[in-house]
């Protein structure tokens, strides 16, 4: 519930990242604190998540796209009406560091994403010689390519849940709530139990 019985402000949260990032396993984490077994992301996740600000709740509705190279394309269909993103990286897997970047790079450029609140999130620190957060925001280059818009490095296991909660106390925090909190337009609740219903994992 809100404040005084209001309606909590709702908010379009997009996960993305490559293909075995850990974005599905994120979802589950933070919405149920569960470890479920996961199978590449064909088409999307949805789940919504109840959190605060300044006492004020905020319905954070958090979309997990499949990274896959086939389903990059169709990342920015979800762009319109999203708040913030949060960009998924195995920080463990180098090799791949490039590429994840560039998908960042790409994903930055959006008209429709312009000013948003970035969330890096260095996933899997629990895996010995993976990256740390700092090492992840400078090969990133973060502080050159967010020069724009607000951002934030969070180092988490979306497997063990370290520093999951974090992450999205970050999001909240980032965000800028109307004063008028019964004035969204969209029925997001709505749109998440149709598209809950016909997505697949
Ligand atoms: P995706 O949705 O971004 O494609 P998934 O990624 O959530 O499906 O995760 C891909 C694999 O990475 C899964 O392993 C999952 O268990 C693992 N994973 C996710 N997050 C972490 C983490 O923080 N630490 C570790 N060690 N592993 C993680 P499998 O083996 O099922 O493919
Ligand atoms: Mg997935």
């Amino acid at each position: 519930m809100g404040l005084r019985g209001s309606k909590p402000q709702e908010r379009r949260i997009l996960l993305l990242g490559l293909d075995n990032a850990g974005k599905s396993t994120l979802l589950y984490k933070v919405k149920h604190n569960a470890s479920v077994s996961t199978v590449p992301t064909i088409g999307f996740n949805v789940e919504m998540l109840e959190t605060k600000k300044n006492n004020q709740s905020i319905a954070l509705t958090l979309w997990d796209v499949g990274g896959q190279r086939k389903m990059r394309d169709y990342w920015k269909s979800f762009f319109e009406d999203t708040t913030a993103v949060v960009f998924v990286v195995d920080s463990s897997d180098k090799k791949r560091l490039n590429e994840a970047r560039r998908e960042l790079e790409n994903t930055l450029r959006s008209d429709q994403l312009k000013g948003r609140p970035l969330i890096l999130l260095a996933n899997k620190q629990d895996v010995s010689g993976a990256l740390t957060a700092t090492e992840l925001k400078d090969k990133f280059n973060l502080r050159k390519i967010c020069s724009d818009r607000d951002w934030f490095v969070q180092p988490c296991s979306a497997s063990t849940g370290v520093g999951v909660t974090e992450a999205f106390k970050q999001v909240a925090q980032m965000i800028k709530l109307s004063p008028d909190s019964g004035a969204m337009k969209d029925n997001i609740k709505g749109t998440v139990k149709y598209f809950r219903a016909s997505s697949r994992r």
